[in-house]
């Protein structure tokens, strides 16, 4: 019998063998839930009537995108990271009136999709994507080196890094973007856990369909024979660590086979998927300034569900 051959990323093979292996907690990174159907369950989730990030953060920029391009003026390059499907990028760049865009990416498909749709709707802009690992510095385009740079980086992803992680990206984003460019980024607000619960465990069930999204993953990409059925998912609210977790529970003692490595797991079990943290007005500004940008102007809804935040990369001119 012919198997269907699909290529094995060396890296998905590694983050997932020691995931399972890992003690106390096993744990696999939430970066491998976005193969293509990993993607297409998060764009669902986006629409959810639980999920309010999306939409709050649309609507923020709806409102104040004309005053974020009073304060950045015209002419800078907006350099989107992550830039997914790129919903929320026209408001944006109608506003700020850029004269460059450089969405980046790791998923070249999807850059490619998004690049297209936002050329029909800016014809004269010059779009320049970026298929790349915007974790590290990065070199932007030579069109764009000389412009001054706005960096765009919303959905709340920041929430998806413990706090020395957001920190490093923040300070290889003002490597990438170069002193005096400034960021908008998008932070989720810490909140009622009866907000927080739903958001991250809907009624229809597409996000538990998304986390386990990532088990058929691997057996689809890894070789693997885990029972997807004897799983459940689970989010959870960790108040100390102010974040939603999601994780994957065993509903049985179970056994199963990744790439010819044999794993159990004891009825209870939890492979933790994903970090989503959640920042109180003074701590995300904290963050913001431990990662090296001074914030400068923040917009929230009536209730601070969710935040936009402009900051800039200069010392903030105030003793050590
Ligand atoms: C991409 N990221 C900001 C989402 C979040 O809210 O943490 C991922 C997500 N996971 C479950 N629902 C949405």
């Amino acid at each position: 019998m012919l198997m269907e051959m699909t290529r094995v990323d060396p890296a998905f093979r590694a983050d997932v063998l020691a995931g399972f292996a890992m003690r106390p907690q096993r744990a696999i990174p939430a970066r491998w839930f976005y193969d293509r159907q990993g993607s297409e369950l998060f764009e669902a989730i986006t629409a959810l009537p639980e999920y309010y990030p999306t939409r709050i953060e649309t609507a923020l920029l709806e409102a104040h995108s004309g005053e974020v391009g009073r304060i950045v003026g015209p002419g800078r390059a907006v350099i989107e990271f992550g830039s997914g499907s790129s919903t929320k990028t026209p408001h944006l760049l109608a506003a700020v009136e850029p004269a460059a865009y450089v969405p980046i990416d790791i998923s070249g498909e999807f850059l490619r999709e998004s690049a297209a749709a936002l050329t029909d709707a800016f014809p004269k802009l010059s779009i320049l994507p970026l298929e790349a690992d915007f974790t590290h510095p990065l070199d932007p385009p030579p069109g764009v080196a000389s412009l001054a740079k706005l960096g765009f980086f919303p959905g709340s992803t920041i929430g998806n890094m413990v706090a020395r992680t957001a920190v490093n990206l923040l300070r290889a984003m003002v490597e990438t973007l170069g002193e005096g460019a400034m960021l908008l980024i998008g932070m989720d607000r810490v909140k009622s856990p009866d907000i927080l619960i739903p958001a991250y465990d809907d009624a229809a069930g597409v996000t538990a369909a998304f986390n386990l999204n990532l088990l058929h993953r691997i057996n689809r990409e890894l070789n693997g024979d885990i029972p997807v059925d004897a799983f459940r998912h689970r989010a959870i609210w960790n108040d100390d660590q102010a974040r939603i977790e999601m994780h994957l529970e065993a509903l049985r003692d179970l056994a199963f086979t990744i790439d010819g490595e044999r794993f159990a797991m004891a009825a209870g079990e939890t492979v933790h998927t994903e970090n989503s943290h959640k920042y109180g007005p003074r701590d995300a500004k904290l963050l913001l300034r431990a990662g090296a940008w001074t914030p400068i102007r923040e917009w929230t809804d009536g209730e601070d569900k969710f935040a936009l935040i402009l900051a800039e990369a200069r010392a903030s001119g105030t003793a050590p």
